[in-house]
């Protein structure tokens, strides 16, 4: 394998960390699991256009190919590889009274993490037998629910097209034909051991075998993000008793892409800010003052509607999990300030 072409104004973490000393130190070695250096940066060297552009297709990954992983950590969220990660599930701490009682901004709030099962490969480097007994495990561990988080197990495999669209449209089932994903193997097999559970209300969700193995989703209309919060709290205690997570004391909750490890935790609200949206150097300056990223309405990679921005914490790892809500928060009470002023 030859050092990728990678063009001049190439702007992702990959193209900015992967060096040619670097290259030349990984290229021929192998995860437990056969996954390479070259499937590592495959998504980001095809999608020239990538934020980040890596990811692990197992937890070996990330210490068999520090030298690149360990900088584009560093880089996104501030972590060196002596930081430890922490972990504070706790409601109680989170200070969050809901900014926004009248729903003049807030549409939604949701709030995920990501998980995936321990001794097992990541999904870039899983076989399509160990992909459905990830699928087998977790169902069986969700059947197990009850209360508001008794729901059922709706397997891609046989679903309507109709009902699919109208799931993503709605916002709660992930996309289909992600091309980052697609580079990386992550959707071979298409729609096998894929899936999507819920209760009847669709405010507790979880997404079987997409980017990560489980994404637990807690969601529900306004801002409430205390008790979406909680509510997400309460179905990762109760699955994390069926389903043991892969975790490391350095990196936290282990996932395919180097932006999701820690708390593996993304917060956000759809909130309509359409004077802010008239002077995207304002809305910057608050959100990165927050530590936030800006998503359009479907998603990442996707555009804004009607003023209406998908606003999330951006850091994940070297935080807890109440901090990564508490980012959201903050930046979310000073951006109604400051579109409340415009208006
Ligand atoms: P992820 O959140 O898992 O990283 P995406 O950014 O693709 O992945 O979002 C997944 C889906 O969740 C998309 O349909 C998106 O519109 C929806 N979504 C995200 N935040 C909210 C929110 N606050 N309210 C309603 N839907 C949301
Ligand atoms: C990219 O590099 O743009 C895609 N691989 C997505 C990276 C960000 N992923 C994420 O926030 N989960």
């Amino acid at each position: 394998m030859n050092y990728p072409k990678l063009p001049e104004d190439c702007k992702s973490m990959l193209c900015k960390h992967l060096t040619p000393e670097s290259f030349e130190e990984l290229k021929n070695k192998k995860t437990a699991n056969g996954f390479t250096l070259e499937q590592a940066i495959n998504s980001g060297v095809v999608n020239i256009d990538s934020g980040i552009g890596v990811y692990a297709g197992d937890k070996e990954s990330y210490t068999l190919f520090d030298k690149l992983f360990d900088p584009i950590i560093k880089d996104y969220h501030g972590f060196g590889k002596e930081d430890k990660h922490t972990s504070n599930l706790n409601p109680d701490d989170l200070n969050a009274p809901n900014p926004d009682p009248d729903g003049e901004f807030i549409v939604s709030t949701r709030i995920r993490v990501g998980r995936n099962m321990d001794n097992m490969p990541l999904g870039p480097a899983i076989s399509k037998e160990q992909r459905d007994k990830v699928e087998a495990s977790v169902v069986e561990g969700l059947s197990t629910l009850d209360g508001e988080l008794k729901g059922d197990y709706f397997p891609l495999l046989g679903m309507s097209k109709e009902i699919q669209d109208d799931l993503i449209k709605d916002h709660f089932l992930f996309k289909e034909g992600d091309r980052f994903l697609d580079a990386v193997g992550l959707n071979k097999n298409w729609p096998e051991g894929r899936g999507i559970y819920h209760n009847s209300d669709k405010t507790f969700l979880v997404w079987v075998n997409e980017e990560d193995q489980l994404r637990i989703i807690s969601m529900q209309q306004g801002g409430d993000i205390k008790e979406v919060f909680s509510r997400l709290v309460s179905a990762i205690k109760s699955i994390e008793t069926k389903v043991p997570f892969s975790y490391s004391e350095h990196l936290g909750y282990i996932t395919s892409c180097p932006t999701n490890l820690g708390t593996a935790m993304r917060a956000s609200v759809h909130i309509a800010l359409p004077k802010l949206a008239e002077d995207m150097e304002a809305f910057k300056t608050i959100t990165d003052k927050y530590y936030l990223q800006i998503r359009g309405i479907h998603g990442e990679h996707s555009e804004s509607e009607g003023g209406v921005y998908d606003i999330s914490n951006l850091r994940r790892l070297g935080i807890t999990e109440v901090e990564a809500v508490q980012d959201m928060y903050d930046g979310v009470v000073a951006l109604i300030k400051a579109e409340k002023e415009l208006s």
